[in-house]
């Protein structure tokens, strides 16, 4: 049986993603082929629409995860990427208590939240409307993005927020939000994540983060977070074509 993202969260660590940004269900049928656990289908900061992120997790091979960050937490973003049928979403930019609360009204159906119900391809467009609803509370991963360096100060309020089932770390915004943007080597953005980690173990809470490269997805892991997006589509495309051209012709 398939897990669903939130159980593999649950139940295991060192789940390796990926970045989506492109239009193609090409590549989430090519990426998901290749042996990602999940895939970061990002309507955040592409031009994704959710129509495209539909098509992305409709493409996608075996016991691959989709999770969808939305482009904002909304109650709109929030109910059109969980009834088209992501495993989880990603909230971006969760710098409150306030702001937690929110997406977990949106994104749980009662008693814990107030999504609103319809009828999509997450309940099998109604065929399987009874168990989706009982059940998914429970198996889509609500994961709130800490990438401002106001929700680090208010970690320990935002994280005892009911309802939220991991956290994922921005460490480029978050740079940014300290005033050093891109820096995220830097010692003082580096003690905001760790902190960021260590409220997270305290509340046996999942976190996850984004890296460029292989050796700092290994070392990420190795350090303990359960789930890791480590590159783009678009990076990846761009890094293999340059150095082809480089080989062959020395430009
Ligand atoms: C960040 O690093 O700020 C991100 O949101 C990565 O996805």
């Amino acid at each position: 049986m398939k897990l669903s993202f939130a159980q593999k969260l649950r139940g295991s660590s060192g789940l390796l993603g990926t970045l989506v940004s492109l239009p193609a269900p090409q590549i989430s049928e090519m990426l998901s082929a290749a042996g990602f656990d999940w895939l970061f289908i990002d309507l955040e900061h592409s031009t994704l629409t959710p129509a495209d992120a539909q098509q992305l997790l409709q493409a996608m091979r075996g016991t691959c995860s989709g999770v969808v960050r939305v482009a904002e937490n909304s109650a709109v973003c929030i109910k059109q990427a969980l009834d088209l049928g992501a495993d989880g979403l990603i909230i971006p930019q969760v710098n409150s208590a306030e702001e937690a609360q929110r997406a977990v009204q949106w994104a749980k159906y009662p008693p814990l939240g107030s999504r609103s119900v319809g009828i999509g391809r997450a309940h099998g467009y109604g065929a399987t409307f009874s168990e989706y609803v009982t059940t998914a509370n429970d198996t889509t991963a609500l994961l709130i993005q800490i990438e401002h360096i106001r929700a680090v100060e208010q970690l320990d309020e935002i994280l005892a927020v009911p309802g939220i089932d991991g956290v994922f770390i921005g460490p480029y915004d978050l740079s940014g939000s300290m005033g050093r943007l891109g820096e995220v080597g830097h010692p003082a953005v580096q003690e905001a994540i760790r902190r960021v980690k260590t409220g997270c173990a305290q509340r046996g809470l999942p976190v996850g983060t984004f890296v460029l490269q292989a050796e700092a997805a290994k070392a990420e892991l190795a350090s303990g977070v359960q789930f890791i997006a480590v590159g783009t589509d678009a990076s990846f495309i761009w890094q293999s074509g340059r150095a082809l051209v480089q080989q062959v012709s020395g430009r």
